[in-house]
């Protein structure tokens, strides 16, 4: 049931094994360009400094040599350089295969795959109103769905057919009214995970209710506290039905407007982030590397992530180029507890938000750093998406 994108085998290291030091082929990729998902031109650099050869990418692409550079940084002839830009070391040269593949699945990352893969999940779905009850209304059912563009769809199962399921939004305070109806061949039943609901709506079926049967339907009401960053999925044989993609993100913004993260560090971007490591491998938001979606900033810009593990391992994620200030843990503020990290360790069940002012113009890796989820001998793959700090 647990196929990972590729077999776990840990990278044979091909940016630390460069045969060739003196060059710049640290990191992954530097003089980058990235082509469509609307983002314009961009340098990604690489997680370690050093001189720039200026390569281009894609070769003889869009982001020309900076003028006065030379083709090489060493003083040894590369055979890696050339005018035209990184070209792929073959093997006959020392790169080996896992060159090729790794700078391929590069570009169509770069590309913007994850535009092309299909809808996306985490998209806000709007509550009806009733009196004062804030209503949505969503289906659990099965679906096909692409972890990328090149693997066959997964059978995944879902809230209103996407994985994640619809973001949901609310209030401290509001009262919520859920309905869910079971379109499953299977019984489920859905729990609002890190709320204070009344025992009866915890969703947990023989302790709280009985299971929501296939063609049923079963309502959830309660008032929306505490505020922060939570989930609901699947709490029913939720090792398979949350590990297919039975979840989603429950937002409950904090009464007090000032306490929200626009108003208290500026946050221009609120973006959710939920990772799963089940059907399909190692995902952010139902999707891996190269189809997951970048983060693109301008440069001077605040943004928070809302971290949120649905897996069943721990991942720390790593982001390169700038640190984050940690904020909130399971919704909670951690107020003068919070820190500054690079790598944020995050449990199953558990969320975290981070806070990043994105000062360090760049296309910057951001990535699990379990690298047997994130990099292997064909490239990069899974848990891996990029901050692009735009200048
Ligand atoms: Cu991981």
């Amino acid at each position: 049931m647990n196929e990972p994108n590729v077999p776990p085998t840990v990278s044979t290291g091909s940016t630390t094994e460069d045969p060739t030091p003196g060059l710049t082929r640290r990191g992954f990729l530097r003089g980058a360009a990235v082509a469509g998902a609307g983002l314009a031109a961009v340098t990604v650099a690489a997680c370690a400094p050093g001189t720039s050869a200026g390569w281009t990418y894609p070769p003889g692409g869009a982001s020309p040599r900076p003028s006065g550079e030379p083709a090489t940084a060493s003083p040894t002839p590369a055979p890696t350089a050339s005018p035209a830009g990184p070209t792929p070391m073959p093997s006959d040269q020392g790169g080996g295969q896992h060159d090729d593949q790794a700078e391929a699945v590069v570009k169509r990352f770069l590309d913007g795959e994850w535009q092309s893969v299909g809808p996306s999940g985490n998209e806000p779905l709007a509550p009806t109103i009733d009196g004062d009850w804030k209503v949505f209304e969503m289906d659990c059912s099965p679906f096909d769905w692409k972890i990328d563009a090149v693997k066959p769809p997964v059978k995944a199962v879902g809230f209103n057919k996407t994985w994640p399921g619809p973001l949901l939004r609310v209030v401290e305070g509001d009262k919520v009214r859920a309905t869910f109806r079971n379109d499953l061949d299977e019984s489920t039943g859905i729990h609002f995970h890190g709320q204070e609901v009344p025992n009866a709506m915890d969703g947990v079926p023989f302790v709280t209710q009985k299971p929501i049967m296939p063609g049923e339907s079963f309502t959830y009401e309660f008032v929306a506290k505490p505020s922060g960053s939570h989930m609901y999925h699947s709490h029913h044989n939720a090792t398979d039905q949350v590990g297919r993609g039975l979840l989603g993100a429950f937002i409950v913004d904090p009464k007090d407007p000032t306490k929200r993260y626009d108003s208290l560090y500026g946050a221009t971007q609120d973006i959710v982030w939920i990772s799963n490591d089940a059907l399909g491998g190692f995902t952010i938001n139902g999707r891996g590397f190269p189809a997951t979606k970048p983060i693109v900033a301008q440069k001077g810009e605040t943004i928070v992530i809302r971290f949120m593990n649905e897996g069943v391992m721990m991942h720390p994620w790593h982001l390169h180029g700038m640190a984050m200030r940690i904020v909130a843990r399971d919704g909670y503020p951690l107020g003068s507890a919070a820190f500054t990290c690079d790598t944020l360790g995050v449990n199953p069940g558990e969320r975290w938000d981070a806070v990043i002012e994105c000062r360090n113009p760049g296309a910057w890796a951001f990535h699990c750093h379990i690298l047997p989820h994130a990099e292997g001998p064909a490239g990069m793959f899974g848990m891996v998406t990029a901050l692009v700090v735009q200048d």
